[in-house]
């Protein structure tokens, strides 16, 4: 039998990325890389799920029948795009119900921006605004993602949530614009969401462990940093446009890098979260866990029904 070389194998699979060649399922992958695109896409499987949630909490106060209509549309699309990155990991080989199950049991992480809570109708302009905003920043990259499933699930999940980030700024400039309890309520909100939103995009370069070997198998086209700084380019004159305050008193255009100076993160906030200890961290897994249960019977049922099926075009 003629001997497997894996550094040949590591070598011509480089290569292919070098040259843009995407990965499919079927090729050969280092255990590595594939491991690392599970890790990442079953953390953002579960972010757009969990994320459903701090929206999920206004359904039913939006305040009128338009707003409602557009609210449900956009959370549903959030669970279409979890099923969409759920089908992606199952392609490297990940187990569905595995994945799920160790987000339920708090091994799994998920984005951090969706452990505050959301308290004021003005938090889903501001989610729609910033959250989707810095979540298309992102992900925009990912739709050259040197993995074929996750780069073509990208590009409809990212003409998806641009539409929930213009969905989002039309609800803030409106309050913005609008009385002074309105634009009151839009800045408070900004307030809250501002910084949390800095931090999806990541620790630091310096302290991003994972960010040189995905850049280098093309993963990640960006660092943490660079999309960060981009988000805040294009963020704050949006902000200016509508009469909102960012609220940072280090934020300064810089005219020799063409750049937006910007304060310092809270990075002990930032990991507190990330490692459970956030707002809402338990209450966000409880409510996943409660929805896995109560929603046993109806897999149980369409379970059976698919097996009698089964059995009864065998006989
Ligand atoms: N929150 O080495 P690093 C949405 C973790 S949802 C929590 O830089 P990497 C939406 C990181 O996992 C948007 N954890 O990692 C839905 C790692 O821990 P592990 C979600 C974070 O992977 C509904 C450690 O910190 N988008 O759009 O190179 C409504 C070190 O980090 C976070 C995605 O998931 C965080 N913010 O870079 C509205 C996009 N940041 O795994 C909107 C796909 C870092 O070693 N993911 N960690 O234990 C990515 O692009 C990358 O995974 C990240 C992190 C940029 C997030």
């Amino acid at each position: 039998m003629k001997e497997v070389n894996i550094d040949e194998l590591e070598r011509k699979f480089q290569e292919k990325i070098d040259n843009e060649i995407k990965i499919e399922p079927k090729d050969w992958m280092p255990d590595e890389y594939r491991k690392t695109l599970i890790r990442q896409i079953s953390q953002h499987a579960h972010s757009e799920i969990v994320g459903q949630l701090p929206e999920g909490n206004w359904v039913t106060r939006a305040p009128n029948l338009r707003r409602k209509a557009v609210l449900l549309a956009k959370i549903q699309d959030e669970a279409g795009h979890g099923l969409y990155l759920y089908s992606a990991a199952e392609t490297l080989g990940a187990d569905r119900e595995e994945t799920i199950d160790d987000l339920h049991s708090g091994k799994a992480k998920y984005s951090s921006i969706f452990n505050y809570p959301s308290l004021t109708w003005a938090d889903m302009g501001m989610i729609g605004w910033l959250v989707d905003g810095a979540a298309i920043m992102n992900q925009v990259p990912l739709c050259r993602c040197s993995y074929g499933p996750y780069a073509r699930a990208m590009v409809r999940v990212c003409k998806e949530e641009s539409f929930h980030q213009r969905q989002g700024y039309e609800i803030v400039t409106k309050l913005a614009t609008g009385t002074p309890e309105q634009k009151e309520m839009a800045q408070e909100s900004l307030n809250r969401w501002w910084w949390p939103a800095l931090m999806m995009f990541g620790p630091s370069d310096a302290d991003s462990k994972h960010t040189a070997q995905s850049m280098k198998w093309k993963i990640k086209r960006h660092t943490n940093d660079e999309l960060r700084q981009q988000f805040v380019d294009v963020t704050v004159p949006q902000a200016e446009l509508i009469g909102l305050t960012v609220p940072d008193p280090d934020l300064k255009w810089n005219e020799e890098t063409g750049h937006y100076d910007f304060g310092d993160i809270n990075w002990d906030e930032f990991w507190q979260v990330v490692s459970g200890n956030g707002p809402c961290n338990k209450e966000r897994v409880e409510a996943r866990r409660k929805a896995k249960e109560d929603g046993m019977w109806v897999r149980e049922a369409a379970n059976a029904y698919a097996e009698k099926r089964a059995k009864r075009k065998a006989s």
